[in-house]
């Protein structure tokens, strides 16, 4: 069930446009009588979660959900499998339901003009969760909540000219074609690369952010004939990079050692791959979105106005770090 949005001034305001336009949302949908008997005052959220591919993924929904319930946010959950066919479906549905408000993570970035229009039609705020979306109107979307991925592009290629002096061979996993997270890695880690003339990347191929298509492409990758210059592999995300490292280990290449390791999300994986001497640095990406996406929905519930953008803090652990650091990892 919506609820009107700012109080009842905004109660006052809808009354008026509808004497002035005839017929507006609340009178055809309760058929013009008495509005509905008020259900329990529940916020009602649709969110539609792009799949379960990486360890990321599953903290995310882990962090949604439970503060979901914590907050008694009724939780209209819906898992696309990685579709986004099935997302647009899910939003379809959400804005059949009437939802107080949609949230969703775009699993690509483009391709959702028609949708977003069709729940601003319907008076729906939308905000985005970790992922953003190319569209012409912003007013589409209410705020975006998540993390700066070209910084993280940056923070990975700035580790590997520490590591390496701005000399290397780089070997690319990267994620799924087509999502924010995928482009602007690759931007960022690009934008520094191009002050390091002997900083090349010399193999790049999708793994689509998960465990088996980034041992797959390693494989690939170390069959090739530069497999044997490779001297760094940069993966758009741990799980990808912990699927190599099975991939190394396999040919006989000692991960870590002589082929170093770069990745982000800062998943538990991926500190006890650092523990284990296996992989060399995890930029940290905070699937933890919870608290923040449920403190947007509340205050748009009260008619408050949100920031286009809120990034969420993080940080850059390297294997020294590992040993201690696993200790307090919430995710
Ligand atoms: C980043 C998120 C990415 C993670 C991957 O915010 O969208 O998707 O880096 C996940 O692990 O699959």
């Amino acid at each position: 069930m919506k609820r009107n949005i700012g109080g009842w001034v905004m109660v006052g305001l809808v009354a008026v446009c509808c004497g002035m336009m005839g017929s507006c949302k609340k009178e055809t949908k309760s058929g013009g009588g008495a509005p509905p008997p008020r259900q329990a005052q529940k916020i009602v959220v649709g969110f539609s979660q792009i799949g379960a591919e990486s360890g990321w993924r599953t903290a995310n929904t882990e962090s949604i959900k439970g503060e979901a319930a914590k907050r008694g946010i009724d939780l209209q959950f819906s898992d696309a499998q990685s579709k986004q066919e099935n997302q647009i479906k899910a939003i379809r549905s959400f804005i059949a339901q009437d939802v107080d408000v949609i949230a969703f993570s775009p699993v690509v970035t483009t391709g959702w003009q028609e949708v977003l229009q069709e729940a601003k039609q319907a008076g729906i705020p939308v905000i985005l969760s970790d992922r953003a979306v190319d569209v012409t109107d912003d007013s589409l979307y209410v705020t975006f909540i998540g993390s700066d991925f070209i910084e993280e592009g940056r923070l990975a290629a700035n580790w590997v000219v520490k590591a390496t002096g701005g000399k290397a061979n780089i070997a690319e996993l990267v994620g799924t074609p087509g999502s924010a997270p995928a482009n602007d890695r690759a931007t960022g880690f690009r934008e520094v690369m191009a002050k390091y003339p002997e900083m090349k990347i010399i193999k790049t191929q999708s793994g689509d952010f998960t465990r088996t298509k980034g041992k797959e492409v390693m494989e690939a990758f170390l069959k090739s004939p530069e497999g044997k210059q490779i001297n760094l592999l940069y993966a758009h995300n741990d799980d990808m990079a912990i699927g190599a490292i099975q991939a190394m280990e396999a040919a006989g290449v000692k991960p870590g050692v002589d082929i170093k390791i770069v990745s982000i999300d800062g998943v538990k994986g991926a500190f006890e791959a650092m523990v284990a001497g296996k992989l060399n640095c995890t930029v940290e990406c905070n699937p933890l979105i919870g608290p923040a996406l449920f403190d947007a929905v509340e205050k748009l519930m009260k008619g408050e106005t949100l920031p286009k953008r809120t990034v969420i803090e993080e940080s850059v652990y390297e294997q020294s770090q590992a040993a201690e650091a696993i200790k307090t990892r919430a995710y």
